[in-house]
């Protein structure tokens, strides 16, 4: 599809595209794709308090009646979804077959949130006082500030605005600076969604393009009682305080160093499959990469040597090419950050294997990469960091008592995976004594987690949850009602005050 067409497919107009200053790069080639107009900083104080005048309306609409336009948003995902997951891959480079999935879990999204639309359920709680009855509401909690990275520039967005709407709140969106195109192409479909829905001008989410300024200013606002941030773990130190410091809430989604431990009876063509998908999948820029793998010593060398010989003939390239795997690192300062690791790992007693840069004289303004494999004896300093680039470590174990306890050895805590086929290593992985991650796999990779069940994870990760199971209790407000239907007025403990 050219590029013109995927832009009026999406309605993002010449206007638009031209006549701002912030310059939207493609990480394919380099080239310039947009000029963007970014959002003056004196004018986010004005659109959070717009925002909180639609929350004031939008919270009174019946929640299965706001799943209604998350309904018609779904459907215009489905119509869209070629043209979408084409800008996701031209902004921020991983392979259009992912760039469709990451639609796909936008789509499923939808799906969900409208059902659950119907099921923002409170407990109802038996009282100790005859004639009293007790029972738990949830309530819309007001404008939801979003701060999303480049990486899944619109799943996690979709993640974050599907609850949020049917829950009743209105959105600040602030995106990564490097992925705004396909931020304003979900502005758009929200809006088509939103027109056929009813409401005139979406009032219900707007944009804040540019740096982190804008940011800052979500951050800070009173106005906004929750700030969904994703990002690295520096970010979430800024931000939690502040946020924390004028009793707001976070929900934070921050880095991860994700492992899986190869134990000697996994099944080694699942493994190897799964080690693939997840070191070198979207060019090891998922915050669900694997970066640690623990292999048995017994079929140590074999998986290693076979993984090497994988990575050899891996096709790196043009990430819209049918045929390619491993698309470009979204920028130089990325490509830069990867070797200086690389660099690290070799003084702390790594032996590297691939890592160099590729396709330089097709791509002289692009990032194109061999994804690494880094043999280390031990899970030293620059094991334990994350580098968001494709750097695998692979290290050897003896014991699986040993291995848990390095497994956990990290400040990140998102998502983990076992290669097992003894049930006993595999209940204990997934156990109190086991993986301390958010995500705990068995038999699958870390990475490419469905929407269903609840995502994020613990320790520096920032504690977070979204998406599926009961995430969308972050983005309410909970009370407890008790109410008396009796004659008397009895005290809760028993207690007897004759005033
Ligand atoms: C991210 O990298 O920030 O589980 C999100 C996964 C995807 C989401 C990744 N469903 O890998």
């Amino acid at each position: 599809m050219a590029y013109q067409q995927i832009f009026s497919k999406l309605n993002l107009d010449k206007h638009t595209l031209t006549t701002g200053s912030l310059i939207v790069h493609s990480p394919l080639d380099g080239q310039e794709l947009a000029r963007i107009t970014e959002t003056p900083l004196s004018d986010a104080e004005t659109i959070i308090q717009t925002a909180h005048a639609a929350f004031l309306e939008w919270r009174l609409v019946p929640a299965p009646k706001r799943g209604g336009l998350i309904r018609l948003f779904g459907e215009e995902l489905r119509t869209h979804k070629e043209e979408l997951a084409h800008l996701v891959t031209l902004e921020c480079g991983k392979i259009l077959e992912e760039g469709r999935g990451e639609v796909q879990e936008m789509i499923d999204m939808c799906d969900f949130a409208v059902g659950l639309s119907r099921q923002l359920y409170g407990l109802t709680i038996a009282s100790e006082r005859p004639g009293h009855r007790m029972m738990e509401t949830w309530h819309p909690l007001g404008v939801i500030g979003l701060i999303t990275p480049f990486n899944f520039p619109v799943a996690v967005w979709a993640w974050n605005a599907c609850l949020a709407l049917i829950c009743g709140n209105t959105l600040v969106w602030k995106p990564s600076e490097k992925t705004p195109l396909t931020a304003l192409a979900c502005q758009n479909l929200l809006n088509q969604a939103i027109t056929r829905y009813g409401i005139a001008s979406n009032p219900l989410q707007h944009l804040l393009i540019g740096g982190q300024k804008l940011g800052e200013a979500l951050v800070s606002n009173p106005n906004i009682p929750l700030i969904s941030a994703t990002g690295s773990s520096r970010m979430g130190q800024h931000v939690a305080p502040k946020v924390a410091s004028r009793f707001g809430q976070c929900l934070l989604e921050l880095g991860g160093n994700n492992g899986m431990i190869v134990a000697p009876s996994a099944d080694l063509k699942l493994a190897t499959h799964a080690i693939l998908f997840s070191a070198v999948g979207t060019a090891g820029q998922r915050c669900t990469t694997l970066r640690r793998a623990f292999i048995h010593e017994t079929i140590y060398d074999t998986l290693v040597n076979d993984l090497k010989k994988r990575y050899q003939s891996l096709a790196i390239g043009n990430p819209l090419a049918k045929e390619t795997l491993v698309g470009p690192l979204i920028d130089q300062n990325s490509y830069q950050a990867m070797q200086a690791t690389l660099n690290q790992a070799h003084q702390e007693g790594g032996k590297i294997f691939g890592g160099k840069r590729v396709l330089e004289e097709t791509y002289p303004h692009a990032y194109y990469v061999c994804p690494a494999i880094v043999e280390i004896p031990q899970q030293t300093p620059v094991v334990q960091t994350e580098t968001f680039a494709p750097i695998l470590y692979v290290m050897k174990y003896k014991n699986f008592e040993e291995v848990l306890t390095l497994h956990n050895d990290v400040a990140q805590g998102l998502s983990s995976s076992i290669f097992t086929n003894d049930i006993r290593e595999a209940e204990t992985f997934m156990s109190a004594q086991g993986s301390d991650c958010g995500i705990a796999n068995v038999n699958i990779g870390p990475s490419g987690a469905e929407i269903g069940g609840a995502f994020g994870g613990n320790k520096e990760t920032g504690g977070g949850r979204e998406s599926g199971s009961d995430a969308w209790k972050n983005y309410m407000r909970q009370a407890t009602n008790t109410i008396n239907y009796s004659r008397d007025l009895p005290l809760a403990q028993g207690i007897k005050f004759d005033a």
